[in-house]
């Protein structure tokens, strides 16, 4: 496509309750979406992309201003000079400008949309989805006491959810997870997620997590040292799992390959975009890693095609794929995400319509703003 404009939008959504983790609290969710207009083939066409990075820098070393920055004085540009954008040529066209895989990340959806609407074809056919409804996960975030978190857990589990996590600290980890084993049962699936809080030294405390028969544990160590993933992973005979480690499908390989993870959370944001995510995805496949979407509070756009991208048949482990509810009273899009019922309880159905499949409220687009929308062309 010839790409016309680049529209930013930054916009706050409350959060229906706090959501805390390892790294800190957040009440509402400040997100930037990208949305796109552009010529394909002769005839007008727009597209979406949500960008996840957080408010603040603590979970990545992305956040909202810096991707607003980088895409406004070097992405944008280079891709409204081209004379062609694809999904697949925007990765290419960006490699100049190094890491920033977040904000390339939904410049690339936001074609990818734009480029099957144009076409009618749904993102979950172009993924090639295996399934049409997925099962979803939910995460609970550091709660204040014991009895506010089973009471959460409680909620979740009866509104169908097929797998729990929960986050977890120095200080917050064996005494929550023993009190949710105790409540959900010894079979329920329950898995726990450190975002990175402990050290190496922490290895014999985590190993008293094995007796509670955790699905995994997820990314107990800073992004950069694989190899005490490896050391833990020898240690305990809980599954280790990789989030902020994996940022491509070279470190995927490198990480399976040393025995780092035996199961990747894959979230298109962290890794530059949903066709390195689908790469990730067909690589574990083939060397019989299972992996599941990973979720950074997205808006119905994001998580839209995240939907999607959890309907390929590597994605075995439930996702935190949850439903719109799970964050926010009221979503961004028109079809709201709604857990299924009967067969389809805790699970989400894959979208069908063309490109994310959802319809954008612009009045909401506009109510939520914090800035006014900022055009690049
Ligand atoms: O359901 O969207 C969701 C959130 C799932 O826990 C979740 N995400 O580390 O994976 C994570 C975590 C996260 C939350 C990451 C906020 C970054 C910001």
């Amino acid at each position: 496509m010839k790409l016309e404009s680049i529209t930013l939008h930054r916009i706050a959504m409350p959060l229906v309750r706090p959501f805390e983790t390892s790294f800190g609290r957040q009440t509402a969710r400040v997100v930037l979406l990208v949305h796109v207009r552009g010529d394909v083939d002769g005839a007008a066409s727009e597209g979406w992309g949500e960008c996840v990075a957080m408010d603040a820098p603590l979970y990545s070393s992305e956040y909202v201003d810096g991707c607003e920055h980088v895409i406004r004085h070097y992405l944008a540009p280079a891709l409204l000079a081209a004379a062609d954008v694809t999904a697949d040529s925007v990765a290419r066209t960006l490699k100049f400008v190094v890491g920033h895989r977040m904000a390339k990340a939904a410049l690339e959806a936001a074609v990818l949309d734009a480029e099957l609407r144009a076409s009618g074809m749904s993102l979950g056919t172009y993924f090639g989805a295996a399934t049409d409804w997925v099962d979803c996960g939910v995460s609970v975030g550091i709660s204040p006491d014991i009895d506010t978190l089973l009471a959460e857990v409680s909620s979740y589990v009866d509104a169908g959810y097929r797998r729990i996590k929960l986050k977890i600290k120095p200080g917050w980890d064996l005494a929550p997870v023993a009190a949710v084993r105790a409540l959900i049962g010894a079979d329920a699936a329950l898995q726990v997620d450190a975002n990175t809080a402990y050290t190496v030294d922490d290895i014999d405390h985590l190993r008293q997590l094995d007796p509670f028969n955790l699905l995994l544990i997820e990314q107990p160590f800073v992004e950069e040292d694989i190899a005490a993933h490896v050391l833990l992973a020898h240690a305990i005979t809980t599954p280790v799992c990789l989030d902020e480690s994996i940022v491509n499908v070279d470190v995927a390989i490198d990480a399976i390959e040393r025995g780092a993870t035996s199961v990747i959370n894959i979230k298109a944001g962290r890794v530059g975009g949903y066709l390195e995510a689908v790469r990730i995805h067909d690589v574990c496949l083939a060397l019989d890693v299972p992996v599941w979407c990973g979720g950074m509070l997205e808006t119905g756009i994001g998580r839209a095609a995240n939907v999607a991208l959890a309907a390929l048949p590597g994605f075995s482990v439930p996702g935190d794929t949850s439903a719109s509810d799970r964050y926010f009273a009221e979503d961004v899009i028109e079809e709201p995400f709604i857990l299924g019922n009967d067969e389809h309880r805790g699970q989400l159905r894959v979208p069908t319509g063309p490109g994310i499949g959802v319809t954008v409220r612009d009045d909401l687009v506009r109510d939520w703003a914090l800035a006014a929308p900022l055009v690049l062309v």
